[in-house]
């Protein structure tokens, strides 16, 4: 019996589903979670000592792959001076104006410790500073699991077919309303409906949590407007795009400026952090300078804070996002290619160095229905298939795929062969 199988059955004993998040559960795809014993670049090994190409990167964080030596070693060395002190530290103030500097719409950050704390703060500024109570999502969009969001989302939420969870009382869903992705007109006329009493859009600019879904152009063009024309905030949830699809993250790419980002993953550099950040009046409203309360025992934890600086150094070397683009451009292609090859329809987005594969004829997928109307059934056929061929994907079709700075051109060739093989096997 696999190492992995014995974890799990104990697992289960002791932490619900045995795991700690759920998607991680492999419900979706079927057959056992892996347990993974360590990471090294573009590759992870299971407790069975199995090696595979990852394509998950801890979902998202790890743009330099796993253990990079200058993000080990500035958190090695800051564990030995001190894990946490639940006080002010240098370090909180060189990543914030890091973030203030390659992030020009975000004047004032705030650090905590998730990409659910970043958003429920967001939310809570947005009401507090508007002194409305609507907000507006989009369908298969995730933000964390705070109440307010859990509504349609995407990711694990999506995964179960539960996108509203139970547990969350009618009267706080009641101000969260729901739109489709990439329709303006649906929105426009939300705001017809309720113009001055909604306090902020929030939207992923590019849609990681349903596969990964661009947005259609003049979408979010359309947004920043209806906000201005409305007086509610426009806030980008770049928990995942943030410094993985450019420096500046999707606003810079799109040229919108939100109100308000959230961010996470990569600034930890794989440490818990999460962050909110934007316009220095709306963030003066935050606690203590403004009445808007917020706060965390570990927000802003030295060891993140060295973690996300060395990622953030490591993003700054030449040609970085260029070369990523080009890398995951190639690769994408090469996916695209073997499967007209095979007969297999799929359709593929990617941008910056994410990308999302979709088992469907269609030749769009713009929004949550046509994501659900895609084959899921295949997907999880060519996941069993393509982690028996040594590669790793998301054990779920409603997250994207991301390459590393440590996939070079061996390693997706050799994915690459995994596709041909499993793609000509498909039945
Ligand atoms: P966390 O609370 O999981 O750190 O971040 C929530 C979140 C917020 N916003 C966006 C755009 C996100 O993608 C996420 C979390 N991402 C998922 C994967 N797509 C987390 C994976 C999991 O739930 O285990």
């Amino acid at each position: 019996m696999s190492h992995s199988i014995e974890l799990f059955e104990r697992a289960q004993q002791v932490i619900p589903g045995g795991v700690n998040s759920p998607v991680r559960a492999f419900q979706a795809v079927g057959g056992n979670p892996l347990f993974l014993q360590r990471g090294e670049g573009a590759y992870i090994y299971d407790v069975d000592g199995q090696r595979y190409i990852d394509f998950v990167a801890s979902w998202g964080p790890l743009i330099h792959g796993h253990c990079h030596p200058a993000i080990v070693k500035a958190v090695l060395e800051q564990a030995q001076q001190g894990m946490t002190f639940g006080a002010p530290t240098e370090l909180e103030i060189q990543l914030a104006e890091k973030i203030t500097q390659l992030v020009p719409s975000i004047e004032s950050v705030r650090m905590v410790n998730s990409g659910t704390e970043a958003t429920l703060s967001a939310i809570r500024l947005a009401r507090g500073v508007t002194g409305r109570a609507k907000i507006l999502k989009f369908a298969g969009c995730y933000h964390g699991h705070h109440d307010a969001l859990l509504v349609k989302s995407g990711s694990g939420a999506l995964t179960f077919g539960v996108p509203t969870s139970p547990g969350i009382p009618e009267s706080v869903v009641s101000d969260t309303l729901v739109a489709d992705y990439n329709n303006l007109d649906q929105v426009t006329q939300l705001f017809g409906d309720y113009g001055n009493e909604i306090a902020a859009i929030i939207v992923e600019p590019i849609a990681g949590n349903m596969g990964c879904v661009l947005p259609q152009d003049g979408f979010l063009a359309g947004l920043r407007k209806l906000c201005d024309e409305h007086g509610s905030l426009l806030i980008f949830d770049e928990v995942i795009s943030g410094f993985r699809v450019a420096m500046g993250g999707a606003q810079e790419l799109y040229g919108i400026t939100p109100d308000l980002t959230t961010l996470g993953k990569i600034i930890g550099g794989g440490m818990p952090v999460g962050a909110f950040g934007g316009k220095r009046d709306i963030m003066a409203e935050i606690s203590p300078t403004g009445p808007v309360y917020q706060a965390g025992t570990l927000s802003g934890n030295p060891l993140a804070m060295a973690a996300g600086l060395a990622t953030i150094q490591e993003l700054q070397k030449d040609n970085f996002y260029p070369e990523m683009a080009s890398r995951t451009e190639y690769f994408v292609d090469g996916i695209q290619e073997r499967a007209d090859d095979a007969n297999i329809p799929l359709h593929t987005h990617y941008v910056g160095s994410m990308f999302g594969m979709f088992f469907t004829a269609a030749k769009q997928v713009r929004s949550l229905d046509d994501v659900m109307a895609c084959d899921s059934e295949r997907y999880a056929q060519f996941f069993n298939a393509m982690l028996k061929a040594g590669v790793y994907f998301a054990p779920s079709a409603f997250e994207s795929a991301f390459v590393s700075a440590l996939h070079n051109q061996t390693v997706l060739d050799d994915a690459l062969d995994a596709f041909e093989n499993v793609f000509t096997n498909l039945k």
